[in-house]
């Protein structure tokens, strides 16, 4: 909590504002996690981004929802309401203290840019899901920044491409859309600086801010270069020197603190490589060159330096 409160400006809850870990029942919430979070970092000075409200893979929609809308007579009806309730009553109790919102989740096909049709919420509602989550969401708190999170475009220039077009729509429907995450986990190849950095250009092009949300570059990815650690520290300074040149791109986040909690050690593909150790404090929550290579990187982007002999 120390290194938490200590070294990040910002803080973001890895599950505990998911529908699922909010809502054990259509009507029932529990916010003691998501409160324990919030009140964490205010007390800190630290920024919140809020995560997610609706995402529809993994753990992310409530055990209850699909038993929820085949009962109901019309379900896109019911999928509609379900979605206003839950953005009035979460975003609502967060007015004016969770700054960003990722609103929506992956609506793209993980390795296409067509949306993912296992996506309950297009396969109800069509596209107009966006555009309404994001209606609720800006009438709860006109103040948060409202963002769209996908996954896997950097390295993947057509899912990119999909998802620059994507958000012109939104906006053209005149939707509150105010910034794109693009989530940051390379564990299937480290970042190309020069392409993050014309991917966020292109995001702030559109008007919009550009964030890297769930960063995290685990360390078997180098292993075959003769200083691994020195490898992922260059592959971390590439994806903030990217985030650095472009005005717009407001934030980096790194999805965990420290290596000995990371789920990529648990996650299937990534679960055969544990230890990961893709983060910028090790298990003992010490510095690792990743977290020198992007302090150095922070302080270059500064246009005075203080210098002390
Ligand atoms: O890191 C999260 C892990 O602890 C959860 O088990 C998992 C399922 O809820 O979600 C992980 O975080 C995901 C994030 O919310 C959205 N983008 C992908 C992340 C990794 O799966």
């Amino acid at each position: 909590m120390q290194v938490a409160s200590r070294e990040f400006t910002s803080v973001t809850p890895e599950n505990s504002m998911k529908w699922r870990s909010l809502a054990p029942a259509p009507d029932e919430y529990d916010f003691s996690g998501a409160d324990q979070l919030v009140d964490f970092a205010l007390a800190n000075g630290q920024r919140l981004r809020g995560h997610t409200l609706f995402w529809h893979r993994l753990n992310g929609l409530p055990s209850w929802l699909h038993a929820e809308l085949d009962a109901a007579s019309d379900p896109a009806a019911r999928l509609r309401e379900l979605m206003a309730d839950h953005t009035a009553t979460v975003v609502g109790r967060y007015a004016g203290r969770i700054a960003q919102w990722d609103v929506i989740n992956e609506p793209l096909g993980i390795a296409s840019g067509d949306f993912d049709r296992e996506n309950i919420f297009y396969q109800l509602l069509g596209e107009e899901y966006l555009d309404l989550a994001l209606l609720h969401a800006h009438a709860a708190d006109p103040s948060a920044e409202l963002f769209i999170n996908e996954t896997f475009t950097e390295f993947q220039p057509q899912k990119f491409d999909a998802l620059i077009a994507l958000a012109q729509r939104v906006l053209a429907r005149g939707a509150p859309l105010h910034g794109i995450g693009l989530q940051g986990h390379f564990f299937l190849r480290a970042p190309d600086e020069a392409v993050l950095r014309d991917q966020l250009r292109r995001i702030a092009a559109l008007g919009l801010k550009a964030e890297i949300t769930e960063l995290d570059i685990p360390l078997p990815l180098f292993d075959t270069t003769p200083d691994p650690l020195a490898a992922q520290a260059q592959a971390y300074a590439d994806v903030f020197n990217a985030c650095l040149a472009v005005p717009l791109c407001s934030g980096i986040t790194v999805w965990g603190v420290d290596d000995a909690h990371t789920w990529l050690d648990s996650f299937v593909i990534t679960a055969g490589n544990a230890p990961n150790r893709p983060l910028l404090f090790d298990g003992q929550l010490q510095a690792k060159p990743a977290y020198h290579a992007v302090v150095d990187a922070l302080l270059d982007a500064v246009p005075w330096r203080i210098v002390s002999n």
